[in-house]
């Protein structure tokens, strides 16, 4: 695969939709761990954050079993159309951003799936990672916005689904 060397979140954004799904999961647990710190949740009123609309969404991923909160969270980047993917698609961008920065939190005390131990992260997404840590912080919030917000299903852009019938 080939990749363009210029550093907008634009670019980056449709490289990392290139990677699959897991890859894509792997590689936004890395930076989340890279970022980590320097993410402040609370600036109320600050934006058009919605906490407790993320934190119901998270509450239910978290009920489900580990192998079910996984398949919610591809769901969620290969857009399949769930009754999960299309709450997801009603918030707003940067409540889309919290409840991913709430299920990587609760990966870190389990109650989400955590990585499996000595997961090794593929040489391409390594190279994505790097190229978003070479971005002043300000670019990669506005990577992060641009990322998670095409993801998941706008349920008022959609036909129903005759098979779920949502
Ligand atoms: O077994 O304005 C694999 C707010 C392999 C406040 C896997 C904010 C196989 C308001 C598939 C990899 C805080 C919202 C398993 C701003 C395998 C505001 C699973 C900023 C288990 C600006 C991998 C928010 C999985 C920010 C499940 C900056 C991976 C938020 C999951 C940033 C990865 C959030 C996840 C980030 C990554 C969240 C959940 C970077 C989440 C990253």
């Amino acid at each position: 695969m080939t990749y363009t060397t210029s550093n907008t979140a634009n670019d980056l954004v449709e490289a990392f939709q290139q990677l699959d799904a897991d890859t894509q999961l792997a590689l936004f647990w890395f930076i989340y761990k890279e970022m980590g710190g320097a993410i402040t949740p609370a600036a109320p009123g600050a934006s058009t954050v919605s906490p407790a609309i993320a934190e119901g969404i998270f509450n239910q991923i978290k009920e489900l079993p580990h192998e079910e909160q996984l398949n919610v969270q591809r769901d969620l980047i290969c857009r399949r159309n769930t009754q999960f993917t299309r709450e997801y698609g009603a918030l707003s961008d940067t409540t889309k951003l919290l409840v991913w920065y709430l299920l990587a939190q609760g990966m870190e005390n389990a109650s989400i799936v955590p990585m499996p131990p000595g997961y090794q992260l593929a040489e391409e997404a390594q190279q994505l990672l790097d190229r978003l840590k070479q971005m002043e912080f300000e670019q990669q919030i506005t990577f992060l916005r641009d990322y998670v917000a095409p993801m998941g299903v706008d349920p008022a852009a959609v036909e129903l689904d005759p098979e779920t019938g949502l």
